[in-house]
């Protein structure tokens, strides 16, 4: 499983020249190309992939003595080029974390006491499966809810859920990037369209802060695009470290980047600068949105978003000089102001506008297995197969939030995420019916879900909370069953797809064995569906068995992935737009030479898409139909009053969302959060840097300590996500900094179900 790597090389690579040399890529490359050529007797470098956040950048690990010291990039990733951010290296100090959860706990206080027995993993399983059986006989199997965030563990948990006759899973999309997929999925029939920065000559960032919001491989991108002349201009209220790096920073105000983005498509139309060829050959619908944007000039859009009106005329025109290679970022967290679907979908109308889709520095569909399979007319790559699995029971009620459900407000939001908010209103409200049992798995919704105060008051009302974490996380304070995951460096995992504009599997690989008495989740689930009696929905031994499934028992492949640390099948990115990439193809796959038409591209899967019309759908029937909105329109949203600041908040390149903030290495080099101040209204209120403020809203108040910049607008106050902890279990990071959750009210946009994380607040010096 390990590379392999002699003692005495190693011995020659170690120490301080090895130190100071291995934080390089290249280093790191000669280090493993050294190991490749060594048959040895020990395994320095086990391959694996990382989770202390979703980029899940391939990694390998080097072990000393039996203990993991060091995270670097795997050195064969191009797109990562061997290197990993500060929260991936610190990944061993979560691991000897003495604070995690040592071995499963049950709550013997009140809920939220933090009063535990610790419990062997059968006392556990039974306690839950009791609890399950229990509810299931009283309400029915939906008043069990399932949640966790993506990832490769949500296979398991949905069929846990499914197999126990629940349709109620959830991720955690609704608070992330739920408006950028519905309007993915609107336009193009498919959420699986990504985007190359490497290429691009121009890049419009609203608010995707890539240096800070951090997946290694697009920060690369940005980088290679931006080292080659390519331009970044970042729209942000406030001077993050992405405007700092920008060309251009503009610091609009806070939920009016619609308007600026239909202030560009109208100059784009009114000046004839978009791609008349391309919208008239790939597109439906552009006359409505002609029509929808004569009134929305950039004079408009300056008073809307108090960018100038010369600044916005100049971007429409640079980004149409740059097409088809100018990108609008569709963004990441979409979460800033009820109106994000339109937002989101509005910049991916102006990217097609521009042309830029599936060319190099544009937008391009995902080339799965499938994808390529498809072009080939034969299976080339393998897909990753699913366990054959017993036909699950038809559950007795539709899901909870009512997405997918016809009718239902959220009908638009795919019943693989579902709209996780919606699960504390129903446990409080107890409407359309009530929630009773809530598993939760590398998810905290107290600090992840708006108004943090009405989250706990749900999480008490519940007959059964059980939390599946490496942490004593906020949410798991609250539990009636906590169980400890082993961390990614402990456990063996199946593949996961991480291909894009070309196909590859990584593999998690165990580095070193469990430190504490913890499971993978794989197990967990297994073990605790046998315990519910549905053992037949885990058909499988072990992680070796499921491993043999996905690949179709495929044993090459399997041993390539475990001593490279991923599998990919030589593709090069394919452009189905760009001649160049598709020769390049078609040389490798000669097969797909019929694909090819007679500009030397293949256009068939862009004029074959999921869509109504089969094309890319710039005005939608679907969403006239249901929500009358056939284009996106500007509707003013209030954020805030009068007397109010606006009140927004950023990830740090330091720590991930609500899950790191107690790891000691990245507590140590970010302890707290402060709040952003403008001097202008700092003068205003008689604060200097260091005051305490109180910060209130309607949900509640918070304490902060304020920095005074001018890296944020006069009338916006900003504050890094993830600071003021409320689980005491986390004894690092409890209660430093501000919970921007708790003053968060729980709003969802319409079409998606997208929270918002935008709220009017007042500060005073306390
Ligand atoms: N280091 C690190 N990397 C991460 C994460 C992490 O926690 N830490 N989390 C990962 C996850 S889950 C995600 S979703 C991504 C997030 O990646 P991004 O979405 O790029 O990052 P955020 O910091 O959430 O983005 C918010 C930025 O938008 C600005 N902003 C706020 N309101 C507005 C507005 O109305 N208009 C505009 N134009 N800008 C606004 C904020 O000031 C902030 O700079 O990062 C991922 N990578
Ligand atoms: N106010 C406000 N709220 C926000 C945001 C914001 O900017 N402002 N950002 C939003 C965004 S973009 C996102 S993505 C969400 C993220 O919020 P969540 O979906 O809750 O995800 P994380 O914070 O990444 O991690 C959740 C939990 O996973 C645990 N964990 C880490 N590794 C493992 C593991 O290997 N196994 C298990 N079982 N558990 C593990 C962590 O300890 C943590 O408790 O928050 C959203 N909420
Ligand atoms: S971006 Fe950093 S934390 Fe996230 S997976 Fe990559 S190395 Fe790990
Ligand atoms: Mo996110």
């Amino acid at each position: 499983m390990g590379r392999n790597f002699t003692r005495r090389t190693f011995l020659k690579l170690s120490g301080a020249t090895a130190a100071a040399i291995a934080v390089s890529g290249s280093v790191t490359k000669m280090v493993s190309e050294v190991s490749a050529e060594t048959k040895a007797e020990e395994s320095q470098f086990v391959r694996s992939f990382c989770e202390m956040c979703t980029s899940r950048c391939p990694i390998q690990a080097k072990i000393e003595n039996g203990k993991v010291t060091y995270i670097a990039g795997n050195p064969d990733w191009a797109a990562t080029g061997g290197t990993v951010c500060a929260r991936g290296g610190a990944a061993v100090s979560q691991l000897y974390d003495k604070d995690r959860v040592k071995k499963p706990l049950i709550r013997t206080g009140e809920r939220g006491e933090g009063k535990w027995k610790e419990v062997s993993w059968d006392e556990a399983y039974s306690y839950i499966a009791e609890k399950m059986q229990e509810i299931k006989s009283k309400y029915g199997a939906e008043s069990m809810a399932f949640a966790c965030r993506g990832g490769t563990h949500k296979a398991y948990m949905d069929t846990l859920a499914k197999a126990y006759g629940s349709p109620n899973t959830f991720t955690h999309e609704s608070t992330c990037p739920i408006a950028r997929t519905v309007a993915k999925e609107v336009i193009f029939g498919t959420a699986a369209v990504s985007l190359d920065y490497g290429n691009a000559k121009y890049l419009l960032s609203l608010g995707r802060s890539f240096f800070e919001g951090i997946n290694v491989s697009q920060v690369r991108g940005v980088m290679k695009a931006m080292a080659n002349g390519g331009k970044l201009v970042s729209v942000d209220p406030r001077f993050s470290v992405t405007s700092a790096k920008a060309d251009e920073w503009h610091a609009i105000k806070p939920g009016t980047d619609l308007a600026l983005v239909l202030a560009i498509i109208h100059v784009l139309i009114r000046d004839n600068l978009y791609d008349k060829e391309f919208i008239e050959k790939y597109t439906e619908g552009f006359d409505a949105i002609k029509a929808s944007v004569v009134d929305t000039t950039p004079a408009w859009a300056a008073q809307e978003t108090g960018i100038s009106e010369k600044d916005i005329e100049r971007m429409a025109k640079e980004m149409a000089a740059a097409k088809p290679r100018a990108i609008i970022d569709w963004g990441w967290r979409t979460t800033f102001s009820p109106e994000e679907f339109e937002l989101r979908r509005a910049s991916i109308i102006a990217n097609l506008l521009l042309g830029s889709f599936e060319v190099p520095g544009g937008m391009y569909l995902d080339k799965s297995a499938g994808f390529i399979n498809g072009l080939v007319g034969k299976t080339v790559v393998p897909g990753l197969a699913a366990p054959k699995l017993p036909p699950f029971p038809k559950p007795a009620k539709p899901r909870v939030d009512g997405a997918q459900v016809k009718g239902q407000p959220h009908f638009l939001v795919p019943a693989s995420d579902g709209v996780v908010q919606e699960v504390p209103e129903a446990i409080l409200t107890e409407k359309p019916y009530p929630i009773k049992g809530w598993f939760v798995l590398r998810n905290n919704p107290v600090v992840s879900q708006s108004n943090t105060t009405r989250v706990i008051e749900a999480l008490k009302k519940l007959d059964l909370l059980v939390v599946c974490d490496v942490n004593l996380s906020d949410t798991a304070w609250f539990a009636d069953v906590v169980l400890p995951e082993s961390t990614f460096l402990e456990r063996d995992e199946g593949f996961n797809n991480a291909g894009g504009s070309a196909p590859s599997y990584t593999l998690r690989q165990q580095v070193v064995k469990p430190v504490y008495d913890t499971k993978p989740h794989w197990q967990i689930f297994k073990e605790l569906g046998e315990r519910l009696g549905l053992g037949q929905y885990f058909p499988w031994n072990n992680i070796e068995d499921m491993r043999a499934i996905q690949m179709g028992g495929n044993t090459e492949l399997i041993k390539a992935a475990k001593d490279k640390g991923f599998i990919n099948f030589g593709i090069k990115p394919l452009f189905l737009r760009d001649k160049n990439s598709v020769a390049q193809f078609v040389s490798k796959y000669p097969e797909a030479v019929s694909k090819v038409n007679d500009l030397g591209i293949i256009d068939g899967p862009i004029l074959n898409l999921k869509t109504h019309s089969k094309k890319i759908e710039l005005m939608s029937h679907e969403v006239q139909e249901l929500f009358g909105r056939p284009v996106p329109i500007y509707r003013p949203v209030k954020l805030k009053e009068d007397n109010e600041l606006y009140f927004i908040q950023g990830k740090s390149a330091i720590h991930t969302n609500a899950h790191t903030h107690d790891i000691p290495w990245l507590y140590g080099l970010m302890p707290t959060s402060r709040l952003w101040v403008n001097p202008d209204t700092a003068a205003k209120l008689s604060l200097r840097a260091g005051d305490t403020v109180e910060v209130t809203a309607e949900s509640g108040k918070q304490k902060a300590v304020v920095l005074v910049s001018k890296g944020v607008r006069p009338d916006t106050v900003f504050t890094y996500f993830g600071f003021g902890r409320v689980s005491p279990g986390l004894k690092r990071a409890y209660k430093q900094g501000v919970n921007s959750s708790l003053l968060l009210p729980t709003v969802m946009g319409p079409v998606c179900g997208t929270a918002l994380h935008t709220a009017g607040v007042q500060i005073k010096k306390v």
